[in-house]
């Protein structure tokens, strides 16, 4: 196209491109500057107070410099949305910088208190970071589903769709792809059909503690291909193009394409030196590679030698714009871990810091003068009006704010599912097998998913009426066969369920990115997911990394402890509370009852969507238990929502109490109506979260007020007996004898658990009513004086 132009045009066309390319370049090495004297700054020049080494990664971050200057300056649009590598960061703070997004004074302070985080960080930094990194391979993984969500969000027109999509990019670290969760999300995707992906690998060949293996990366490009994905190979830079093309050029790209990942990345670290003698060992017989090694001084062979594709911006823009569909695209970018600074290749540079003499040097070869090292544009060969100018027209520049805050959806009132004997898990399928016929705007916000425990886990009713989400029309064909099933399974744009594989990791990025809709496309969205309780533990990592991020879902776990008995041991949770209460942005309940259950999820659909809210998680169970007749007031609903109310009255200053939580209900209230006639005065309290409660507790504590959990107890007398019992960890209600002064004695279940019934399980486990009568009664001679020895 470009040649059918008259020939003044084109030549006009091509000085702005050219124009354009040495901006880039010019910014890419401020870029580079400013990150490497930020990490510097922070370790060498702020002062340090407690002695530790504040890092920073310097040669993580030169070696995106290319491909981050070439995307966050030319190549992305407002509506893109990026997931940087972590160790990039320095880099990313640095180009925001130059954009005018990012503060001097946040970069002065990069790894301290207020200052630039040390890994992008949504909550911390901002409206910059669209995804958070750190754990490596979660930031690449969010971004295929995040693109899902963005075709849920268009194909339902909850968002325009008639602008183009934004691009999901993860800039990755080449290691990054040993991390499983890449490999599960791929083939996810790969189901899904999902579109507007573009995977950015840093192929440095280096990790954190050396070179990688040579023969992974030959697999790569293969099995992105497999999954439908595009894969662009950035391979060699135009210098090394031009040398391929001289007589017996050919001969050098075989000798480079040969070479060891880490004789590679040594003879980086040597320099022009280095390989010369080398390609003189290897090569000498040809005379076009002497002409090459003569043209060529030892710094020149050494820039001729690391011309890596991805340092150059013309072969990066070129692969980047030539990209102009939405198939995913998986592009391999040759890089220098460390590239242009002394430690390039060195296969120790990961966490390696420049010292202050390197530094010195660096400085005065990037022109930078004393004093003005913060300044946007000192040292480079152009006018700073131009490069201002460049900068005004970036289209990232141009944006108010990258992040959307749509209003909240009214949540209605939720009827409380009916049943002398219930299920929590029950409960909460019924719950939304009703919510499922609405139809009001807050229905079509609802979204569930599951890692192929949709049936088991009682969504089928919900699914049954609201269908499953594919960007395609598929057809039920058990029920087109006219085969009997309750289950229907047809799928279409309009399904309002994600089914997903069996893996938990990709459950909790597609509720990392579901539960991000409203700030990443700027419609909200209710997410709902479901898993067996044990298995969050699989996907934990991702399921911190959600919350870190601040996305808003709901989790509901079922079967969960001892309490799913003839599944057994490998089913089992216990420790899934402790998570309730130690992780952060995330708040846990384990009612016993429906009625419970429909006030704390009808709470939750609404601190969801609170600024300051949280995600939410109930731990629920299979086993049905006869329900309480009675109708819930607000002073009751509000107790149950703060985490605990009294189920049996304590008589004032009584002497013993009950604490339960979940499923061992009937077992609490069994021993506590076997105790009435001893201890009249016993009192039985319901424990609907013990996060909650704890959580109140503390900051109770710190305000010098008294807590939620000591008012209840301090109806007890002081130092009386209080047994808690829960299927999971004794530690989760144990705390409460710090609470109030009591005698505790705290039942749970601490071992791995095993196939069986209730009655034997709870009998095995100690959590029957007969153990905790037993433990009344050690509690009660505790707190009279008596201890058995
Ligand atoms: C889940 C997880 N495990 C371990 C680490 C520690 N770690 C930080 S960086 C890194 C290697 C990164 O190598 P690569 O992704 O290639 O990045 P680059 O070479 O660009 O620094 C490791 C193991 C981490 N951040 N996350
Ligand atoms: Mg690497």
């Amino acid at each position: 196209m470009l040649r059918a132009l008259p020939g003044g045009r084109l030549r006009e066309r091509d000085e702005a491109a050219a124009d354009r390319l040495a901006c880039l370049m010019a910014l890419e090495q401020k870029a580079l500057w400013l990150s490497t004297w930020m990490i510097h700054y922070a370790n060498h020049i702020r002062p340090s107070r407690d002695g530790l080494k504040v890092g920073g990664h310097q040669a993580s971050s030169a070696s995106v410099a290319t491909l981050m200057t070439a995307l966050y300056l030319d190549v992305m649009r407002p509506q893109d949305r990026v997931a940087v590598k972590p160790h990039a960061a320095p880099l990313f703070h640095a180009l925001q910088y130059l954009l005018g997004q990012q503060s001097r004074d946040k970069l002065e302070r990069f790894r301290a208190l207020g200052g630039a985080q040390a890994y992008p960080s949504r909550s911390k930094d901002g409206d910059i970071v669209d995804f958070s990194t750190g754990s490596v391979g979660l930031g690449v993984g969010v971004t295929l589903f995040a693109s899902l969500v963005q075709d849920y969000l268009r194909l339902k027109r909850l968002i325009p769709s008639d602008t183009a999509p934004g691009r999901m990019i993860a800039l990755a670290g080449d290691a990054e792809l040993d991390e499983g969760n890449i490999f599960e999300a791929l083939l996810e995707g790969w189901k899904h059909d999902i579109r507007n992906l573009w995977w950015v690998i840093d192929y440095n060949r280096q990790s954190l503690d050396a070179v990688v293996s040579d023969r992974l990366f030959g697999r790569i490009d293969a099995l992105f291909e497999m999954f439908g994905w595009r894969v662009v190979t950035l391979k060699y830079g135009r210098l090394l193009q031009a040398a391929f093309a001289r007589p017996d050029g050919e001969q050098l790209r075989e000798w480079i394409d040969a070479c060891p990942n880490s004789l590679y990345s040594a003879l980086v670290y040597k320099g022009g030196e280095g390989w010369r003698e080398h390609l003189r060992r290897d090569l000498n017989r040809y005379p076009g590679i002497r002409a090459i090694l003569d043209d060529h001084d030892d710094e020149a062979l050494a820039r001729l030698m690391t011309n890596l594709a991805g340092h150059d911006m013309g072969s990066v823009l070129d692969a980047f714009h030539a990209v102009t569909d939405d198939q995913p695209t998986c592009f391999i970018a040759y890089t220098i871990k460390g590239y242009g600074l002394p430690f390039a290749g060195h296969k120790d540079n990961h966490a390696g810091l420049m010292n202050p003499q390197q530094m010195a040097i660096f400085q005065q070869r990037m022109g930078v003068p004393a004093g003005a090292e913060w300044d946007r544009f000192s040292g480079l060969d152009l006018p700073s009006e131009e490069l201002e100018a460049f900068l005004a027209q970036v289209p990232l520049a141009a944006q108010d704010a990258r992040r959307h805050t749509p209003p909240p959806v009214a949540v209605p009132a939720i009827a409380t599912p009916r049943g002398k004997r219930l299920s929590t898990q029950e409960a909460f399928g019924r719950i939304l097998g009703a919510l499922a016929t609405a139809d009001d705007s807050f229905a079509s916000r609802l979204v569930t998913t599951s890692p192929d425990v949709t049936v088991s886990t009682n969504l089928g009713a919900w699914v049954n009426r609201r269908g499953i989400f594919d960007r395609a029309e598929r057809a039920d064909t058990f029920r087109e066969e006219k085969v009997v099933s309750a289950q229907r399974w047809g799928m279409s744009p309009q399904g309002q369920h994600i089914e997903l594989g069996i893996a938990e990791s990709n459950l909790f990025l597609l509720l990392a990115s579901l539960g991000l809709a409203g700030p990443l496309f700027g419609a909200r969205l209710l997410p709902i997911g479901t898993l067996y309780d044990p298995f969050i533990k699989r996907g934990l990592d991702a399921l911190n990394y959600a919350l870190y991020q601040d996305a808003r879902f709901i989790l509901v776990a079922t079967p969960s402890g001892i309490t799913l008995a003839p599944e057994g041991g490998a089913h089992q949770s216990v420790l899934e509370p402790l998570v309730g209460i130690a992780q952060p942005g995330l708040i846990g309940f384990e009612p016993a009852y429906a009625d419970e259950l429909t006030v704390l999820l009808r709470w939750a659909l609404d601190e969801i969507q609170r600024d300051d809210g949280r995600s939410v998680y109930f731990r629920l169970s299979t086993r049905p238990v006869e329900q309480p007749e009675r109708d819930i007031d607000p002073g009751l609903a509000a107790a149950i929502v703060a985490g605990a109310y009294w189920l049996r009255e304590p008589a004032p200053g009584s002497e013993l109490a009950i604490a339960y939580c979940g499923a061992v209900a009937p077992e609490a209230l069994a021993a506590h109506e076997a105790l009435r006639e001893d201890v009249p005065g016993a009192g039985l309290l319901a424990i609907t979260s013990p996060d909650r409660l704890h959580e109140e507790w503390r900051s109770a504590l710190a305000r010098g007020e008294r807590s939620e959990a000591e008012r209840l107890l301090s109806r007890l007398r002081p130092g009386a007996a209080l047994v808690t019992v829960s299927d999971s960890h004794p530690a989760t209600l144990s705390w409460l004898g710090s609470v109030a002064p009591t005698t505790l004695v705290p039942l749970g279940v601490d071992h791995f658990g095993q196939s069986g019934d209730i009655p034997d399980l709870y009998r095995v486990y100690g959590i029957d009513a007969e153990a905790i009568i037993d433990a009344t009664a050690r509690a009660c001679l505790r707190a009279s004086g008596f201890v058995s020895r």
